[in-house]
């Protein structure tokens, strides 16, 4: 039996030495000192023995053990060792090595536009307000002088979302709450900038869900002068201090007079080219003075106050400052050409 627990000690201490993985090791633990181990499977068989001989194989089986066990936790302790390595191997980190780039996003370039238009007119010293997309009838129309059935209305074809409910198709209702707000006896200076909607079929110029800022201003003695010295400045800021400014007559529900302004191209500087269509003359925006009916049902005597209002489209303003060929891009969500208006 002896000689049993020197070819057991060997051949453990072998296959120890040979193993490679922690779980090798686990496995020769169970095959030797296990309860089914060959170990044990010997020291069952001490019972034959005689009790001199006992005692002797006894310490023999015990330093078999104690060698096994010994010979087992310094080869885990070295696999442990080396698992730490490989892994700390693995997970070295080449501080050297670029960061992976983190993707930076930045404002739409409907909003760059609109915040820069807000700027200018906050510099002017008007406010910003907003107002609700779904809107009444009243606020979108009746109260804009565009009452029930009048054919202006076609002009705009509406998402209605009930017979007095539906979808805003300009800012102005926003206008028309705050004079009415303001009570008729305190002056209206704002600006309104939002998303609107039009049941229009999509196209290069026309989205049924599009941007507008309009902006209006009541007061005492406010005058037309007023209105193209401020679209002026406007003009001048957003797209040159060289670019010059047009005022055309034109009609609005809820202005009179009305004019729509242009400004001079960019391109071509007013000689006429393919951008103006050989009209030397880039249309930007539409306004013209209070309609006296707006003021009067907002509570403001038209006789006393007066004012002048304007309306944009910054999708269409975006697109003439950069080149944007459909105005589509801007709601279509694809990063591609989103990304390309990222200001640093
Ligand atoms: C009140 C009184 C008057 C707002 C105005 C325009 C002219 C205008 C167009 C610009 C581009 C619509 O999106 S667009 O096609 N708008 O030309 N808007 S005057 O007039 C108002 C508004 C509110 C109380």
């Amino acid at each position: 039996m002896k000689e049993q627990l020197e070819t057991i000690q060997k051949e453990a201490l072998e296959e120890i030495k040979k193993a490679e993985e922690l779980k090798e090791l686990q496995g020769i633990k169970v095959a030797y000192l296990g309860k089914k181990g060959s170990l044990t499977q010997v020291l069952r068989g001490m019972g034959k023995l005689s009790k001199e001989e006992r005692p002797v194989v006894g310490e023999k089986a015990n330093q078999v053990r104690e060698a096994i066990t010994k010979s087992l936790d310094e080869e885990t302790a070295n696999l442990e060792k080396l698992e730490m390595e490989k892994q700390l191997e693995k997970e070295a980190i080449d501080v050297t090595l670029p960061g992976r780039p983190i993707k930076v996003g930045g404002a739409h370039l409907l909003t760059q536009i609109i915040e820069e238009i807000e700027d200018l007119f906050i510099g002017m010293g008007y406010e910003v307000r907003e107002g609700p997309e779904v809107e009444t009838d009243y606020f979108n129309f009746e109260a804009l002088n565009l009452p029930k059935g009048h054919p202006a209305r076609d002009m705009q074809d509406t998402f209605y979302i009930t017979e007095e409910l539906l979808m805003r198709t300009h800012t102005s209702p926003v206008q028309a709450r705050t004079m009415l707000e303001y009570e008729g006896d305190k002056p209206v200076k704002m600006i309104c900038p939002g998303k609107v909607y039009r049941r229009d079929s999509d196209d290069a110029t026309h989205s049924h869900q599009f941007t507008q800022i309009e902006g209006l201003y009541v007061d005492k003695h406010v005058r037309m002068s007023d209105l193209k010295g401020t679209l002026d400045i406007f003009a001048k800021k957003m797209f040159g201090e060289d670019r010059k400014i047009r005022l055309r007559p034109s009609y609005f529900p809820f202005t009179e007079p009305s004019v729509e302004m242009d400004i001079s191209c960019k391109v071509c500087q007013g000689k006429g080219c393919s951008v103006c269509k050989g009209s030397g003359w880039i249309e930007i925006l539409g306004g013209g003075m209070v309609h006296p009916n707006v003021l009067q049902v907002a509570g403001y005597d038209p006789d006393i106050y007066t004012g002048f209002a304007f309306g944009m489209g910054p999708d269409r303003i975006a697109m003439l400052k950069y080149g944007v060929d459909d105005i589509r891009h801007f709601y279509r969500n694809d990063i591609r050409f989103l990304q390309q208006f990222h200001q640093a």
